[in-house]
């Protein structure tokens, strides 16, 4: 298992659209290994292949405290959505800030599991506001897309800031962030 860099806002490779798995093998098991390792490092309660620069559709999320509840999704699909829920976001790729972002409160989901069967699942709560944060980041969305234009480039501007006072902790912006 290997830990792999976690992408971070501006970055243009978190607005690609993944592609969907077409076989399910061992080197798409390693790479789920992978992010449950990176998502479980970091720490953070789910993870999607964009995050960590593979555009393949496949997330992982655990929102128990204690590492005991891993789901992982390949070519995940929304079936339905109930209610909805105003919930604070994080990202680990727009590391420090939190917004409220309001999604369906329940979701049915289907996909596949790492042994390339079909599966379907209703969530709700944290689980379920998880897997659409995850489907997002997967169709190149992120959180900060919710929020004003003012306040996402607050945001943009603080963490070009960062990432070129600590090229070190993440890949370079500064040059990119006039083009985003
Ligand atoms: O996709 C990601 O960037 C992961 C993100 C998932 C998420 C969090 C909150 C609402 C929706 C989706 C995170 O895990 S951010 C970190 C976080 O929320 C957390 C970290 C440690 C303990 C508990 C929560
Ligand atoms: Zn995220």
């Amino acid at each position: 298992m290997a830990l792999r860099e976690i992408l971070h806002f501006p970055d243009p490779r978190l607005r690609l659209v993944a592609r969907p798995v077409e076989g399910v093998d061992d080197s798409v098991r390693t790479l789920i290994d992978d992010m449950f390792e990176t998502m479980y490092a970091a720490p953070g309660i789910g993870l999607a292949a964009t995050q960590i620069n593979v555009q393949r559709r496949i997330l992982v999320a655990d929102v128990s405290e204690d590492q005991s509840a891993p789901h992982c999704l390949i070519n995940p699909e929304i079936l339905s959505r109930d209610g909805e829920e105003e919930m604070d976001e994080g990202c680990l790729s727009v590391p420090g800030f939190y917004e409220r972002v309001r999604r369906a409160e329940r979701i049915r989901v289907r996909a596949l599991n790492r042994d390339g069967e079909s599966f379907e699942m209703a969530v709700d709560g944290l689980l379920a506001v998880c897997i659409q944060h995850e489907i997002d980041h997967l169709d190149g969305k992120l959180f900060v897309d919710y929020i004003s234009t003012l306040k996402r480039n607050r945001i943009r501007k603080k963490l070009v800031k960062q990432a070129a006072r600590a090229p070190s902790e993440g890949p370079s912006l500064a040059g990119s962030a006039a083009n985003l």
